[in-house]
């Protein structure tokens, strides 16, 4: 069940705004594993795929130049139910709707610069994961904390 695996990237607002160590830190301490990162400046054509689902969607053209203005860093994390509480660590996709605590309650207040993507489902995290990165060469390493976070 901890083999769950989510993908996370910190979008250029992030990047720019000093955040990347900041927003790292959450899913480190809180348990989760980090199993693949880097800091790339996407393609067009990777983050039209990568929004895909909202291609209709009146923003969706702003959200890839947004995306495409600066590097990111893409990453993906590993733990149980990653995912779900991932998501939820991000906050909701509008900032002003976020909690405090929440990374998008903490340091954003506009929903065309959130500063971070979550992927919301076991699907669209697998979809984007292989889209991101080759699995194959994602880093699987033994977490020697790990009986002390799991049961
Ligand atoms: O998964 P999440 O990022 O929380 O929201 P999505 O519905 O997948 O939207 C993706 C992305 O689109 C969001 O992070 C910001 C942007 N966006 C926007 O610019 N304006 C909206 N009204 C809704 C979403
Ligand atoms: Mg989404």
């Amino acid at each position: 069940a901890n083999l769950v695996r989510t993908f996370l990237a910190i979008k250029p607002d992030g990047v720019q705004r000093h955040l990347i160590g900041e927003i790292i830190r959450r899913f480190e301490k809180k348990g989760f594993k980090l199993v693949g990162m880097k800091l790339m400046q996407a393609s067009e054509d990777l983050l039209k795929e990568h929004y895909i689902a909202l291609r209709d969607c009146p923003f969706y053209s702003h959200l890839v130049e947004y995306m495409r203005s600066g590097p990111i860093v893409a990453m993906v994390w590993q733990g149980l139910d990653v995912v779900k509480t991932a998501y939820a660590m991000i906050g909701e996709t509008n900032p002003a709707d976020s909690r405090p605590g929440t990374i998008q309650g903490d340091f954003c207040i506009e929903v065309s610069k959130n500063v971070i993507h979550g992927s919301d489902s076991i699907e669209s995290a697998r979809r984007e994961i292989s889209l991101w990165f080759h699995t194959d060469k994602l880093t699987c390493w033994a977490d020697s904390t790990e009986h002390w976070i799991y049961e």
